[in-house]
């Protein structure tokens, strides 16, 4: 399909970002797909696979160009020479025993939380997603799928509504293009949108059923447990037939927030309000007299796991943030010793 960058979302906030000849030269491309160490870079007409130098390995990992970033090429386009400033970027904490921030998509104008109708349902991960959609600035929607396969599909709907008032939730059977209206009103031309959610939801099959084509492999459930089989193994941005770009993610195991105190306050204003109401201004919410919030929970108007959740991810969040800072200031004191050790070596090199 001959695309122009225009179609890959090029506005001019990235194009001011480099100059004509860059331009012109084909050197400014969007990064379609990210494996481990080679990148996919699209200027619309060509699609160039790009290896990832060790300087973007060493590279602290916000900095590391991701799907959705735009990038410009040096002239034998042969390696990435610098990534854009982004418009928004979709960011959790890695896997794994270090804490280390993962990019997962950047400059999406929306992103689909795909969650199904059955028991990979659960508000407390929703929250989650809320918040670091948040964080990103980025819209969310709520996508519920599999509504043909479930008795009930409508009190799922309705529990994905009240988490989050406000929060538009769209409700499919991804496999029938006639119950995509609702998801369709979001793609506009020039539009990128991200799917995230667990395994199994059903990302890869709504992209290949608004693509009109199988261009991502799926792979039905387990039947024990109804969990997915982790079937998309790396990221990668598809053109819609229609307009619009969509970033089809692999399914996240787990999604582990750090530096998201606004966002978490804003998933969970009703709670916040609440807690501006406690006789005490350090109310933890759990025993002490005059609480709002426990008043609003034995009155049924806040549910008690949602207060456990806010709590368990305020808690996380400040762990996680106070590693990550610990992290980065080690990485520019390392920085610097460095440079200190490279001046001294130039230094001595002058003087002999
Ligand atoms: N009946 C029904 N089946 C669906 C629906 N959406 C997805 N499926 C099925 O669910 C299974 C998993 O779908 P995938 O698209 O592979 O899920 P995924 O979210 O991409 O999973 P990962 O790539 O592992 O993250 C496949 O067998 C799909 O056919 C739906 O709305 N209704
Ligand atoms: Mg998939
Ligand atoms: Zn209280």
């Amino acid at each position: 399909m001959n695309a122009s960058k225009q179609d890959y979302g090029l506005v001019p906030f990235f194009a001011q970002q480099a100059s004509l000849d860059e331009i012109q030269q084909g050197r400014v491309g969007r990064v379609t797909e990210v494996q481990r160490s080679l990148i996919e870079v699209s200027d619309g007409s060509e699609v160039r696979s790009i290896p990832l130098t060790s300087a973007w390995h060493n590279a602290a990992p916000e900095d590391r160009p991701t799907v959705g970033d735009w990038v410009v090429l040096d002239d034998q386009y042969s390696r990435i020479e610098r990534v854009l400033d982004r418009k928004s970027v979709f960011r959790r904490v890695a896997a794994g025993e270090k804490t280390e921030i993962q990019l997962i998509a950047a400059n999406i104008d929306i992103l689909f939380v795909v969650t199904s109708c059955n028991e990979e349902f659960k508000e407390s991960r929703l929250e989650r997603y809320l918040a670091l959609a948040a964080d990103a600035g980025v819209m969310p929607v709520v996508v519920l799928t599999k509504i043909d396969v479930s008795e009930d599909a409508d009190s799922y709907v309705e529990r994905a509504r009240s988490v989050q008032p406000g929060v538009p939730v769209e409700s499919i059977n991804g496999l029938d293009k006639s119950t995509f209206d609702g998801v369709l009103a979001w793609i506009e031309s020039g539009t990128t949108i991200a799917l995230v959610g667990s395994s199994g939801v059903g990302k890869s099959t709504l992209l290949n059923t608004l693509a009109e084509t199988n261009i991502a492999a799926t792979n039905e459930i387990r039947a024990d447990d109804g969990k997915g089989r982790h079937t998309t193994s790396h990221r990668s941005l598809h053109r819609l037939p229609g307009g619009g770009l969509l970033i089809d993610v692999p399914g996240i195991r787990e999604l582990k927030v750090a530096e998201v105190d606004t966002a978490l306050a804003t998933v969970f204003d009703d709670i916040e309000a609440m807690a501006s109401k406690c006789r005490f201004a350090d109310c933890r919410h759990e025993s002490e007299p005059g609480c709002a919030v426990r008043d609003a929970i034995e009155s049924g108007d806040i549910p008690a796991r949602r207060l456990r959740n806010y709590q368990k991810l305020l808690r996380e969040n400040e762990r996680n943030s106070a590693s990550l800072a610990e992290r980065r200031s080690q990485g520019r004191a390392f920085a610097k010793l460095i440079k200190q050790v490279m001046d001294t070596k130039q230094d001595h090199k002058r003087r002999n």
